[in-house]
């Protein structure tokens, strides 16, 4: 008999986040299907593990699943060697499928969100911005990596089970002038992974607009990244007047960026919390809103 492609106990447990003693009881209790392999071991097919998990509410979410998750799921497990220089190749070519392949079979590997963006979004992207800088990519490729980038992350977050939520709320954005948009959509991830609601404002949101938008939701806390300030005078001027507005709310505010990898910057943009990984990112919202709920 040919053996069958599909999950392990292992991996299930591990889209679904429960232990395999879990996966284990639901098969016995019929609630998902499983086929055995010729050693007698249990297969579960993508397809069935989808369905059980939209039923359940566990995994995927229904507005953010498709069909070609469920693919690019079975893909991955089919390819696991993904050489550093194909990824970035795969990248510059504008190949999403591949580069979720990526993502996701690190995923499957058990490596959490943050590492995965960590040690393998962020450094592809310092590459892309080398190979750039030398001339050996163009601008308009270096734009194409970068959406590339984006839908493998949302084919990643639509593979990623649903956490456990916390009834909390973040808000995230890039300060004004700042036309990169992975920083905050790598928040809006990272947090959202830690169950929290995250409204994303996106690129090149002025401050005194974010002002408003805090006042109006109040949330847990607030994220601002920056990977480029044109005119450093203004927007920690800005920057002054956004925590005036916002200080009686007494809201955490969490800054990341390249900026503010530079000390003096810093001095000018005080705040609660300077992230310096997505690591980061999703240890202060888990810390915070331990800490919040008592
Ligand atoms: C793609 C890209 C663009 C695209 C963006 C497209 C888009 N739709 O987003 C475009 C073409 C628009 C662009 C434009 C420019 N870019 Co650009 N760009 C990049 C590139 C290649 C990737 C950016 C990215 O998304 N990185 C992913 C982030 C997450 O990684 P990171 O920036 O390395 O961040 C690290 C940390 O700072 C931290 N981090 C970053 N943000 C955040 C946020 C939080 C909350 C946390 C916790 C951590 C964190 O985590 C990372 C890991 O250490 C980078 C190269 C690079 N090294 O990243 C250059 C880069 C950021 N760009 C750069 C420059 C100079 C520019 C331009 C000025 C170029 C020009 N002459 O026009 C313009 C500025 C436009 C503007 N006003 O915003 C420089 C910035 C130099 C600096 N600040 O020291 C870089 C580093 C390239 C370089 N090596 O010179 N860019």
């Amino acid at each position: 008999m040919a053996d069958i492609k599909g999950f392990t106990t292992i991996e299930v447990a591990r889209l679904c986040r429960v232990s395999d003693a879990t996966v284990k009881r639901w098969e016995e209790a019929g609630l998902l299907k499983s086929e055995r392999t010729s050693g007698g071991h249990r297969r579960f097919r993508a397809e069935e593990v989808a369905r059980f998990q939209r039923e359940q509410g566990l995994g995927l979410k229904q507005s953010h699943g498709d069909e070609s998750v469920t693919k690019t799921i079975n893909r991955a497990r089919e390819k696991k060697n993904h050489s550093d220089s194909a990824f970035l190749q795969s990248l510059i070519d504008g190949g999403e499928e591949a580069a979720a392949n990526v993502f996701i079979t690190a995923h499957l590997e058990g490596k959490p969100l943050t590492e995965i963006i960590d040690r393998l979004v962020c450094p592809a992207m310092r590459k892309i911005g080398e190979l750039w800088h030398r001339n050996e990519i163009s601008v308009a490729q270096e734009h194409l990596a970068t959406r590339t980038v984006i839908s493998a992350l949302y084919k990643l977050r639509s593979a990623l089970p649903v956490p456990e939520m916390k009834n909390g709320l973040a808000v995230c954005c890039a300060m004004e002038g700042d036309f990169h948009e992975l920083p905050t959509l790598l928040t809006q991830i990272a947090i959202e992974n830690e169950g929290l609601e995250v409204i994303n404002f996106g690129a090149s949101t002025p401050l005194y607009s974010l002002a408003d938008e805090v006042v109006r939701h109040s949330p847990n806390f607030v994220c601002i990244s920056a990977a480029v300030i044109n005119d450093l005078e203004r927007l920690s001027r800005d920057y002054k007047d956004f925590r005036e507005k916002t200080a009686r709310l007494e809201i955490p505010i969490l800054l990341g960026g390249r900026v503010f990898e530079d000390e003096h910057t810093r001095r000018r943009f005080k705040c609660e919390f300077y992230a310096r990984s997505f690591t980061d990112v999703a240890e202060f919202a888990r810390k915070l809103t331990e800490k919040q709920s008592g």
